[in-house]
């Protein structure tokens, strides 16, 4: 969801008051804004063409993703199907680095509209993700992007999991 500057400093002066509701992740934390990289070539993997970075990301609700178009030709976008019941699709043009503020708490699915069968997507996991999570990662996916998600999900699986230990 895009805000403007105003409805922003009111959302958070409101989380602000809902601090002391305790979050998944580390519960009085200030809402920060989170960078995801649209590139080319996977910095570690020159291998992994077309990703976002990192592909998944760990974040509050209230944070704010920026995604950054570090390389030319990508953009974020995603549906309704992908994202939590209540929250607000988006699609950024080509090149285009937009600012998503997440207010509802579960799994994000996005992608990148051109290279999406290229297997660019990527996936946000906030707050409690346990409304949707399961439904996103037994989603239907084709081809690349099935392959990068299996990936990225198994990841994801993880890092829930050690969660709860801790
Ligand atoms: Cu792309």
């Amino acid at each position: 969801m895009n805000h403007t500057r105003r409805e922003h400093l009111f959302y958070l002066g409101a989380l602000a008051t809902a601090a002391a509701v305790p979050s998944v992740a580390a519960a009085n934390e200030e809402p920060k804004t989170i960078l995801v990289e649209m590139l080319n070539k996977h910095p570690d993997n020159k291998k992994e063409r077309q990703v976002f970075y990192p592909d998944i990301v760990r974040a509050n609700v209230g944070d704010t993703i920026k995604f950054v178009a570090t390389d030319r030709g990508h953009n974020s976008a995603t549906t309704d199907k992908n994202i939590p019941e209540g929250a607000s699709a988006w699609k950024g043009k080509i090149g285009e680095e937009i600012e998503i503020t997440l207010d509802t708490p579960g799994a994000y699915g996005y992608f990148c509209t051109p290279h999406r069968t290229a297997g660019m997507v990527g996936l946000l996991l906030v707050g409690d993700v346990s409304s949707n999570y399961e439904d996103l990662k037994g989603a239907r996916y084709r081809g690349k992007e099935k392959k990068r998600y299996e990936d990225i999900f198994a990841r994801a699986d993880e890092m829930l999991a050690q969660e709860q230990s801790s």
